[in-house]
């Protein structure tokens, strides 16, 4: 899928709307659409990248402020202590929907283990 065609693309542009909750130089995190759990956020790198398969040398970083945004809205939001799930789905098999890699953020709830 070209980039332009990209819905969280979209959503970094300000195209489509999202309830922006955090920003740094390399991501940025909105609310899910659809949330599975009290807190479901969804972290994105700014740069386009479909799946884990993707993720280069010079990616690190960026992969690094995705779990560093995620814990510090867990921690904000009081999930610290009580836990949260952090999660990477790819490729179709993971249930991979969008792809634009995302993290997601769960929390609020007993999350089971393993996941369905
Ligand atoms: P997945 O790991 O690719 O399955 O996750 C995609 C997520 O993107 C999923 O939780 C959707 O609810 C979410 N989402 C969204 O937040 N906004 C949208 O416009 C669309 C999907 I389409």
């Amino acid at each position: 899928m070209p980039e332009s065609d990209c819905l969280f693309c979209k959503i970094r542009e300000g195209a489509i709307p999202a309830k922006i909750v955090y920003q740094d130089e390399h991501c940025l995190a909105f609310e899910d659409i659809n949330p599975q759990a009290p807190t479901h956020v969804l972290f994105i790198p700014r740069k386009h990248i479909p799946t884990v398969n993707d993720l280069t040398e010079e990616d690190r970083a960026l992969v690094g402020s995705l779990y560093l945004g995620a814990a510090k809205v867990a921690r904000e939001r009081g999930h610290g202590d009580s836990g949260y799930r952090v999660v990477m789905n790819t490729q179709r098999d993971a249930g991979q929907t969008v792809f634009h890699i995302h993290l997601h953020l769960l929390a609020g709830r007993p999350l089971h283990w393993p996941p369905g």
